[in-house]
């Protein structure tokens, strides 16, 4: 890799810095959509300011390792594609130094590297299914497959958090320091999630291996925020005819970006604050806020979009009834849960959203959102319920997105089309179908799942009947009629 040997992108600005200087001092476990949009690009923003050598290596640890080929055969550059409604701006990114897939690379090789000396950080986009915890608890899954496989062999992990413990453990045993363990999922307070599933894996195997890792790694929560679609066809077309030639590993995403970052790190950090990340000594309330009023409306819109036929997020945003109930839901149902710092106008935050759901060049695909509801419901409605109900105040638009999700893991949309469930729980969902057929007698199963509603939830009558009343208008009427006449 040097910068003279570059045979690619020849339209776009180069990176400035010397790529021969960069080490792999982060490792990234799951090299998506999203991490190349925001992770990567800040750091190349960084890159472009400092003098620094910290390179990032990607690390695939699942898949056909087309992506990591791909990569290479590029020197590990790739564009990332910012498309406002009316500017897009194609931007060359060079952090990535290194990259490893399991399966082609092997797990030595991953491990090796994990266990480097000049590794500071770990960081993962491993999405929420990634970290094989309860969601509802957050307390680490031991009946998940790849961590009873972990679990049996912990030399040879699958798992992501299999494969921290083992890395931990050689630093450990080679008597190096402990690495952060850097989350940027959308999980709430992810690095808390990370560490109870790093430091409880570690107990079922090695106790002192357990208490090191607690005394010598650190998990910072991460909020992180930038729309980034799924990869199609139309975008890789579209980026070609911009850049000039094609570029398989390129990315689309908003212009929109936010990182704040909990500051605490075991062994250094790059001064991401010079490009605009926030380093802040409690993320939790900005946490909360974008996984209840961003992530908890995506779902909402993705759900009952979906089933009223809205392939996109923009599409949804141009029907008035859904534009103002989102709105409602942010402002009315969302926003008085959250305890945000002083001067942070929630009304504004949501504006912003609904301008920002609206941008009609990104293609963000309602059934890309709508998967994996097992795992995403707990952070973006689960609290939000429990907070009304504790003040006996309204919550139907969180009940109608509850409903909405039940209504469409039935796995069958209003046209009578097969919708495929992307889930792990799909063969539960599937089962309680099964059981009742297309009716509200699965609104008591389905909120009976304590990984997704608690102990809690089933038991509140007054929001049970709620939501089997808002399910059973989903299939009287239909979710653009229910989304329509619902109260404003
Ligand atoms: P993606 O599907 O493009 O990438 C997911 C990555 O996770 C892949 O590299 C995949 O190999 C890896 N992965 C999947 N399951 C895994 C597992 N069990 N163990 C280890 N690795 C696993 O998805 P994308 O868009 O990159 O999103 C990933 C996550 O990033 C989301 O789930 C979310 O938590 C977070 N995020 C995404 C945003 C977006 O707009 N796309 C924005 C903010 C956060
Ligand atoms: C979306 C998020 O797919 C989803 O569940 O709600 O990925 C969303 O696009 C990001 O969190 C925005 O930062």
């Amino acid at each position: 890799m040097t910068n003279e040997a570059v045979k690619h992108f020849k339209q776009l600005k180069q990176p400035s810095y010397d790529r021969n200087q960069l080490t792999t001092r982060i490792v990234h476990i799951g090299c998506g959509a999203f991490h190349r949009a925001h992770q990567a690009l800040y750091h190349h923003d960084w890159l472009e300011h400092s003098n620094s050598d910290w390179g990032i290596c990607e690390v695939s640890l699942f898949g056909d390792g087309r992506l990591i080929r791909q990569l290479r055969e590029q020197q590990h550059l790739f564009t990332v594609l910012e498309k406002g409604s009316e500017k897009r701006t194609a931007k060359l990114v060079g952090s990535v130094c290194q990259s490893l897939h399991a399966g082609t690379d092997g797990r030595e090789a991953i491990l090796e590297t994990m266990s480097d000396d000049n590794v500071k950080i770990v960081s993962m986009t491993i999405t929420e299914k990634g970290y094989c915890i309860d969601p509802s608890s957050g307390r680490l899954d031991r009946s998940h497959p790849l961590i009873q496989h972990d679990l049996a062999h912990p030399l040879q992990p699958d798992s992501a958090i299999g494969y921290i413990v083992a890395a931990l453990r050689r630093r450990k045993e080679q008597g190096s320091r402990a690495f952060t363990v850097l989350s940027c999922d959308n999980i709430q307070e992810n690095g808390k999630a990370a560490k109870s599933a790093v430091v409880e894996f570690a107990s079922l195997i090695d106790a002192d291996l357990a208490l090191w890792i607690e005394l010598n790694a650190t998990f910072p929560s991460t909020m992180v925020d930038r729309i980034v679609p799924a990869a199609t066809q139309e975008m890789y077309l579209e980026l070609q005819e911009i850049i000039g030639e094609p570029d398989p590993c390129g990315i689309e995403c908003e212009p929109f970006r936010q990182w704040v970052i909990e500051d605490s790190f075991a062994d250094g950090r790059p001064n991401w604050n010079e490009v605009g990340v926030e380093f802040v000594s409690n993320v939790v309330p900005y946490e909360e806020m974008k996984l209840r009023m961003l992530n908890g409306s995506h779902s909402f819109l993705a759900y009952l979009g979906y089933l009223a036929g809205y392939d996109y997020i923009f599409e949804t945003m141009q029907d008035p009834h859904f534009r103002v109930a989102t709105f409602n839901l942010m402002t009315r149902e969302q926003a008085p849960t959250l305890d945000m710092p002083k001067g942070t106008v929630l009304e504004t935050y949501a504006l912003e959203l609904i301008e920002r759901f609206s941008n009609q060049s990104l293609k963000h695909r309602t059934g890309q959102i709508a998967t994996d509801g097992s795992q995403k419901l707990p952070q973006r409605f689960g609290d939000s319920l429990r907070f009304h109900l504790q003040h006996q105040s309204n919550y139907q638009w969180l009940a109608l997105g509850v409903a909405g999700w039940m209504r469409y893991v039935s796995g069958v949309d209003e046209k009578g089309q097969e919708i495929t469930i992307n889930d792990p729980m799909a063969d539960t969902f599937n089962a309680i179908y099964d059981k009742h057929g297309l009716s509200a007698n699965v609104v008591p199963e389905l909120l009976a799942i304590e990984s997704i509603f608690g102990s809690d939830l089933k038991n509140q009558h007054g929001f049970v009947n709620t939501v089997t009343s808002a399910y059973q208008r989903l299939l009287d009427v239909g979710a653009a009629k229910t989304v329509m006449t619902t109260q404003k």
